[in-house]
């Protein structure tokens, strides 16, 4: 069976890499006033954060249209028997949800769509991973079982400069307890159940670094091989410098050096920082 692999833009994979491994991408968009933008196609990262700076409103975010993943399906069923759909978690966007609708519309090729739950490199470590399995030639059932299997041992943690962008755009669930102090702290962040949740209350940048480190750390020191991905927000010089930390101290994981791009940052804003990981 020939299997397609699709992920979204907010996977952020470079365009070299997904034309290497042949996974197509759908984009998301970023609209500031009455002008909407392809990410990745027509908006990069550097040029949206200086928009955001000299821009009074915060930019929205639109998901993919149905027809845009219907057209793209039909396209694929060309020469495809079946497409994985790899996107963003459902609990922040309703990207997942419309490869679901209009793989139900298309006809002559199978649309498994996966949820990851997640999103950015993380999202794109599952895309890279369906990428291979599907050029080996394993069959779709077993590439969704590996991805789910990899689901389950994958964790991310993040943590944003400043909280207004996430509170505004409704996208941080179960904050209570941070009100009352919310643009003070820098909390460790982490997605249950698809959502965006507080994972620990920590007052300031460095903590916050470290205490994801440490994190990273407990499951390193644990021996499986992990690939890992250090990911950030218009701050390119500081994420190097994390990641070079990290390789030293862990010359056995596969890091990879990513970044939030304009639909993810216009939700965490400049100068957020993540890591995520999951078993090579
Ligand atoms: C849409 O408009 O459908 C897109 C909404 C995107 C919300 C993004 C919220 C932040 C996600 C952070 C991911 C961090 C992964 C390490």
């Amino acid at each position: 069976m020939r299997t397609a692999i699709v992920t979204d833009s907010t996977a952020y994979i470079p365009e070299d890499v997904r034309n290497q491994n042949n996974i197509h991408m759908i984009p998301l968009s970023v609209v500031f006033g009455n002008e909407s933008y392809k990410e990745e196609a027509e908006i990069k990262a550097a040029d949206f954060y200086e928009m955001m700076r000299t821009q009074k409103e915060l930019p929205k975010t639109t998901q993919p249209s149905t027809g845009m993943f219907v057209e793209l399906f039909e396209k694929l069923a060309k020469d495809y028997d079946a497409v994985i759909s790899i996107h963003l978690s459902s609990g922040i966007s309703g990207t997942y949800q419309g490869a679901v609708t209009a793989g139900e519309m298309v006809e002559g090729i199978k649309v498994y769509a996966f949820d990851s739950e997640s999103s950015c490199m993380i999202q794109g470590f599952y895309a890279l991973e369906a990428a291979k399995l599907a050029n080996e030639g394993v069959e779709p059932d077993a590439i969704m079982k590996r991805l789910n299997e990899l689901k389950a041992k994958s964790r991310a943690y993040f943590m944003v400069d400043d909280l207004t962008n996430l509170q505004k755009g409704g996208r941080l669930s179960g904050a209570s307890a941070l009100i009352g102090g919310l643009l003070q702290v820098k909390p460790v962040l982490h997605f249950v159940d698809t959502k965006i949740v507080p994972f620990e209350k920590i007052r300031t940048k460095k903590k916050a670094l470290a205490r994801i480190t440490e994190l990273f750390t407990e499951d390193a020191k644990k021996g499986t091989p992990l690939r890992a991905c250090v990911i950030h927000a218009n701050r390119e010089e500081e994420a190097k410098k994390w990641l070079a930390e990290l390789e030293e101290q862990f010359p056995n994981v596969e890091f990879t050096l990513s970044y939030f791009g304009p639909v993810i940052g216009t939700h965490l804003g400049e100068g957020a920082f993540g890591l995520g990981w999951m078993p090579q």
